[in-house]
Formats: C-alpha cells, structure tokens, sequence
C-alpha cells in the first residue's frame, strides 16, 4: 500500500484578485444586451480600410482617415481598427436580418492625454430587422443608461453626425450640474447596409457606440484614464 497523500491547509494570507474595472464594465454591458438577444461577436484587430471605412460610408477625405489619427500597417494597406464596427459589417455580410450584434474589444486612435489613450476599450451594438425605427433606438439606449447609471438618471439626446447612421445623436447623463457625454447612435445609414448587402427597402437598423473607459470613468469617478493601465495594486484594489 502507498504512502498516504499530505494534506495541506490552504495559506491564509492567500489574496484574490478583483476584475479591472474596464472588463467590469464590458461584461456588464454584455449581460444586458444578451438578456434582450443580442450576440456577442469578436474581429481582428488590424482590420482592412475598406472594412474600418469604406463600408461604413467614411470618404477617403475624411479627416479620421488621416496618418496623424490611425495607426497604418502593413506598408499602408491596413489599418488598427479605430472602433469595432467593422465586426458589425463582417456580421452583415456573412448573415440575413434578422441582426441583433454586440461587439466588444480594443480599438487604436492617435491620442494620448489624461482622457484618451491610443488603445481603449469599445462596444457597439447593431439590430437589423424590418421596420426598426428611432424610438426603438431610443428604448434601447434608455434601458442601457440606466442600467449603467441608475434607474434615476436624467438623459439628453442631441442631435450629431456620424457617417453610418441618419439620423445621428450624442446621448448625455446629468452628473451634478454638468451633461456628460456617453454615446453615440443612430439609425443605421442606408448606404451602410446596402454596402453589406442588405435590402435598404426591406430592412433598417440602429446602432450605437460607447467608450468603455469614459464609462468606466464616470462611473467610478477616475480621474486620468492612464491609471487603468499602470498595474498600481492601491489603485485596483478599490474594485474589490
Ligand atoms: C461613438 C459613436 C457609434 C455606430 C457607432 C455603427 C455600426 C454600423 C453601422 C452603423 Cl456597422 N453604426 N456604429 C453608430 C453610431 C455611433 O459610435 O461616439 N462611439 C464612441
């Protein structure tokens, strides 16, 4: 008969680790966009123009095009995806509405200060069926803004441009005094779906867009968006 196996009590001192703040977010999102049927989907991060831009009606004159906003690779013919919608045109193309999509991951912009970095963290969301129209977006978005913020929080949507959606809004909350701006959205640009190949005048969508770490920001009160990413053990120990 073999020895019998020793046994070990586990170390007392023994400390567990706490989700970042900025997955903490991301998975929050994803639980409730999966509660009303939504999709989760993942793409390259280094993505074509045509992906990144063309497909969503952004000219090649438009200034996030530029060199000193996109990170270029591969002798110019690539680009680091400047937001996830490209996951969204892949989804399209590869499948027939009815979409319900959200995309979460990094995405590269040329920026570097105490409010952007140039990798942050993005969610996009994409339902495409018959006769979506605003005021399903703006269900939406409500239903989102308040589960982030509470189900007291004051809401203003102004109306914005995006290259993708018409019509386009910016969605700001009530802190203090002071309307803060949290996502963008809108109805989905007809030209956008009939570049993924989808009938136009069959079909419409929304879409909307948020910046994990502007959330996670507000949510949190962090002050330098630079501190999410320096591994300080005082600073991620307060999301235990
Ligand atoms: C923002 C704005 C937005 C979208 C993203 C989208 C994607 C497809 C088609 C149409 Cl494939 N729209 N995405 C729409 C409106 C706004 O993001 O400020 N993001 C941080």
């Amino acid at each position: 008969m073999s020895k019998p196996k020793e046994i070990f009590l586990p170390s007392l001192d023994k400390e567990i680790g706490a989700i970042h703040p900025i997955n903490q977010v991301k998975f929050d999102l994803i639980k409730l966009l999966t509660s009303f049927g939504f999709e989760v989907a993942e793409g390259p991060e280094i993505e074509s123009e045509e992906f990144n831009f063309d497909m969503l009606n952004i000219p090649a004159t438009h200034p996030a095009r530029e060199m000193h906003d996109t990170f270029y690779v591969d002798g110019m013919k690539k680009v680091l995806r400047t937001h996830t919608s490209p996951v969204q045109v892949r989804t399209m193309l590869a499948s027939k509405p009815p979409i319900a999509v959200v995309s979460p991951g990094k995405v590269y912009r040329k920026d570097d200060d105490a409010t952007h970095l140039p990798m942050f963290h993005q969610i996009e969301g994409l339902y495409v069926d018959e006769n979506v129209n605003f005021a399903h977006l703006k269900d939406l978005i409500y239903k989102i803004c308040h589960s982030l913020f509470g189900e007291e929080a004051q809401l203003r949507f102004r109306p914005s441009y995006f290259p993708f959606t018409e019509p386009s809004a910016e969605v700001d909350v009530l802190f203090g005094d002071k309307w803060l701006e949290i996502l963008g959205c809108g109805v989905v640009n007809p030209k956008v779906l009939d570049n993924c190949g989808i009938d136009p005048q069959k079909y419409s969508g929304l879409a909307f867009g948020l910046g994990i770490e502007r959330i996670a920001m507000l949510k949190y009160e962090v002050k330098d968006i630079r501190d999410f990413y320096k591994s300080n053990l005082d600073f991620l120990r307060q999301f235990k």
